[in-house]
């Protein structure tokens, strides 16, 4: 999933299309350690959930008439996705609404800006995973990892050999019980999924999760696939640009560009000394690792959001009152859904971005501070933290010209004798401490 009109990128840092953590997390296996791994302990069995078409299939669950004809879900002038009806007719995700009625006239449009639907869906999707096992991680809003190894395990010990469920990416038949049982299990998940929450999707099964997420998509909608390692070379090689690697975002994909690598397999053949000159020792082996299907990242159970956040994005707004407005709405919305987690918030952040022809992705420009405990869950519309926050970065006697607001609340913990309602989600291992944000810097809302 990218990011697109109101597609919100910061909640629970989890919307991060360009795979960040995955680039630097893990060590690097070269091929070689890999194979000895894999030869001395079993090996893993991923899981990539993705569900159809997801905010058209919220829309359609809420209103039936909607199934059976062409739709489009419109956030500003882009139809940010559509259903397999509108597809047949050409409309495809992130195209312009003009383009899309000239392809399909009788195509129906819903309003996709506010999130609140999908956002509720896709946790009970991620819920509903965690309860079959608790190795779950959201990417995005529709697409969860899951690392099934220990059911496959023990089902195995249980039963005989069982036969492939789904696709086997190209068709290849060599006997693989780990996967094979592996695809019995996202069967049976797709299946749960679809008799509880009425979604269909697709699923990749696969024994890492870079894997995993390159053949879910493989036959859509609505159906899974295996790879088995001997096709792993073949799925890589299938990818036309470097781009499609996940882990290679935008500004990865230009660097290695820049560098003369326009696909997969010239940046496996690329010198290893030169690529770690350019990105450090440890993100070079890191990304020729990714090159050929190596990955020995984690599924790291997501758990409850680290923080609540909405944004609005927009061609120009240029006056304190717009802002002002812009501001209250936003935050209207967030502090409903607050108030449904029961957390509560110690850390306010405003984010803005200013108009630049040049640094689109990098402009963002963000000031936090301690939420008083006194406020505490009172927080509401009008407080003036925010005003504050944007004071100290917008010189506001001068022209100004933005294009984006964000309101975040972060920092949140469970209020004494209340338990969060999302508290069921499984709780991180080690929570992360919020440190103080130096580059952003503290400010006292008081002073
Ligand atoms: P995707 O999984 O990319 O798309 P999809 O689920 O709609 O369709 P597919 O069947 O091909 O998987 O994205 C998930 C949701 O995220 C999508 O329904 C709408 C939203 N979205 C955005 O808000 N902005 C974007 O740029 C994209 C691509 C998706
Ligand atoms: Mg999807």
């Amino acid at each position: 999933t990218a990011c697109c009109a109101n597609m919100e990128i910061s909640e629970g840092e989890e919307d991060d299309t360009e795979w960040k953590s995955l680039v630097s997390r893990s060590p690097v296996a070269s091929s070689d350690t890999s194979n000895n791994t894999s030869l001395a302990a079993p090996q893993k069995v991923i899981l990539h959930f993705d569900l159809d078409c997801f905010y058209a299939q919220v829309e359609m669950i809420r209103n039936p008439a909607l199934r059976n004809v062409p739709l489009g879900v419109q956030q500003k002038y882009i139809i940010v996705t559509c259903n397999y009806v509108a597809r047949e007719h050409g409309v495809t995700k992130l195209m312009s609404v003009t383009d899309a009625k000239e392809k399909c006239p009788d195509l129906v449009l819903v309003k996709g800006e506010d999130l609140t639907h999908y956002r509720e869906m896709s946790y009970k999707v991620t819920e509903l995973l965690i309860s079959f096992c608790p190795l779950v991680e959201r990417l995005g809003f529709d697409e969860n990892f899951m690392d099934i190894s220990e059911i496959v395990e023990r089902r195995l010990q249980q039963s005989e050999t069982c036969s492939f469920k789904g696709h086997v990416y190209n068709n290849s038949s060599r006997l693989c019980p780990w996967l094979a049982m592996g695809s019995q299990v996202a069967a049976e998940l797709r299946e749960a999924i679809h008799s509880k929450l009425g979604l269909t999707g697709c699923a990749g099964i696969a024994t890492n999760k870079l894997l995993a997420k390159l053949v879910s998509g493989t036959f859509k909608p609505n159906q899974q696939t295996t790879l088995l390692s001997e096709d792993v070379s073949n799925l890589m090689g299938s990818l036309d640009s470097l781009r499609k690697v996940p882990g290679i975002g935008h500004q990865t994909a230009k660097r290695l560009q820049a560098l003369g690598m326009t696909s997969i397999i010239d940046l496996e053949l690329f010198p290893l000394d030169i690529l770690a000159g350019e990105f450090g020792e440890s993100s070079a082996r890191r990304l020729k690792s990714l090159a050929i299907g190596i990955d020995d990242s984690n599924v790291n159970p997501t758990g409850a959001p680290q923080s609540l956040s909405d944004e609005d994005s927009f061609k120009k707004m240029s006056s304190i009152k717009d802002v002002t407005e812009k501001i209250e709405e936003l935050l209207s919305s967030l502090v409903e859904r607050m108030h449904k987690d029961g957390r509560q918030p110690h850390t306010f952040r405003l984010t803005i971005r200013r108009y630049s022809t040049t640094n689109k992705w990098f402009s963002r420009e963000s000031r936090q501070c301690p939420i008083p405990s006194h406020i505490g869950q009172k927080i509401v519309v009008g407080n003036p933290l925010a005003n504050k926050l944007f004071h100290k970065m917008v010189d506001t006697s001068k022209a100004f010209h933005l294009t984006l607001i964000n309101v975040c609340f972060s920092n949140l913990r469970d209020r004494p004798g209340k338990p969060s309602l999302i508290s069921f989600f499984t709780p991180r291992p080690s929570p992360r401490k919020t440190k103080p944000c130096t580059s952003q810097g503290q400010v006292n809302p008081l002073l």
